[in-house]
């Protein structure tokens, strides 16, 4: 099973107990985050709704800015979770073939792919 999913989506739902839930069901999956340190669709309407809001004046986007959070994939490291991060584009398919071969072992793999846009 594979969940493909941006970063304000991940951070927004309750991440830590679905990890609990993979673990205690047995179902692991091949999670891949689209990481663009930024919760896109909010900012946008923030800035379309109050373009001359405080945020406006002072850049400080709450609740949209996700550039300070740490790396994503570490979350799942507790549950014993194989998981990568790949911040180049040849990264990325060896990523997803060692995230492949533990899903395939039967371990939950977190792939954060930091991208651009
Ligand atoms: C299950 C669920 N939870 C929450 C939302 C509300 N929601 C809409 S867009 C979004 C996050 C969008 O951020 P991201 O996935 O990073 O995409 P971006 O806006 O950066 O393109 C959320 C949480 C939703 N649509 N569905």
């Amino acid at each position: 099973m594979v969940l493909t999913i941006g970063d304000g989506a991940f951070t927004y739902n309750p991440v830590i107990p679905s990890y609990d839930a993979s673990n205690a069901y047995e179902l692991p999956l091949l999670i891949v985050v689209f990481n663009n340190r930024v919760y896109k669709s909010m900012n946008m309407n923030h800035r379309r709704f109050y373009p001359e809001g405080a945020a406006a004046d002072t850049g400080e986007w709450l609740g949209t800015d996700l550039h300070r959070l740490p790396r994503l994939a570490a979350f799942a490291e507790p549950f014993g979770m194989h998981t990568e991060t790949v911040d180049a584009p040849e990264a990325l398919a060896p990523a997803l073939e060692r995230a492949l071969k533990a899903v395939a072992e039967g371990t939950t793999a977190v792939v954060d792919v930091l991208v651009t846009r």
